[in-house]
């Protein structure tokens, strides 16, 4: 991995099972870019630097560049991508086309709004409730479809900034679902998008990333069961 200069200061304050960290640290490791990571207590304690670096919501990721703090993940992918373009980074990961860029940023948003919200809401609900939200994220899946036809990955033959964004996507969905005992995801309804999963899952800079299945349906279990008691 390409190391800083000494003067660089490179730290991303994390979650390990938060889908919006782990994007960030995707980015990092694609473009080449050494960091230092700090887990912190979301639920416990949150560390002074995490509350004085996102004053406004408080949450992870935040990425601290010489001091100077950057929070949303989608976000922090872009300023990776501008920050880190000298020789010995990876080429952008967002597409050089205006035209591409605004449709990549349109499906990340989408994605985000529809698809990993409207999954972990209904993952946390029961019964015709339930239903109706894991329906409505199976009608936003059909639009990812369409996005990846005919392609490896969302960027083409390489993986890009889309990727990134929609990469929880690949791993996390059908842990959702057995957590919540509900089915959202079919393969045969939507096989292109079943390949990529499979592909985003078993890259080279993903793979051995992976938070622990285990672990994470344990986690799941539990924040499924603070949140119905709300
Ligand atoms: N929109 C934010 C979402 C970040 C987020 O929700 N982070 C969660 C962890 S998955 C968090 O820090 N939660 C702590 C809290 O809600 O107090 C992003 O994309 O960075």
């Amino acid at each position: 991995m390409a190391k800083r200069s000494d003067e660089e200061e490179v730290k991303v304050l994390g979650f390990w099972v938060s889908p919006f960290v782990l994007r960030v640290q995707w980015a990092l490791k694609l473009k080449g870019v050494d960091y230092d990571y700090v887990e912190e207590d979301i639920w416990g304690g949150k560390s002074a630097l995490l509350l004085n670096s996102n004053p406004v919501y408080k949450k992870v990721p935040v990425l601290v560049h010489n001091g100077k703090p950057v929070v949303e993940s989608l976000l922090i992918l872009e300023y990776i991508d501008e920050t880190w373009t000298h020789p010995g980074h990876r080429d952008s990961i967002l597409p050089t086309d205006p035209y591409e860029r605004a449709m990549v940023r349109f499906w990340a948003k989408f994605a985000e709004e529809k698809v990993l919200y409207g999954g972990y809401r209904a993952m946390c609900l029961s019964g015709e409730e339930q239903l109706n939200a894991a329906n409505s994220v199976a009608e936003s899946l059909e639009f990812l479809e369409g996005a990846v036809r005919g392609k490896k990955f969302f960027g083409g033959e390489n993986i890009g900034y889309l990727d990134i964004a929609l990469g929880w996507l690949a791993y996390m969905l059908e842990v959702w679902e057995e957590v919540g005992s509900m089915k959202i995801m079919n393969a045969n309804k939507f096989p292109c998008l079943a390949t990529w999963m499979k592909s985003f899952v078993n890259h080279p800079f993903i793979k051995d990333s992976l938070p622990p299945r285990d672990k994470m349906v344990h986690y799941f279990e539990e924040r499924r069961k603070v949140l119905a008691s709300k």
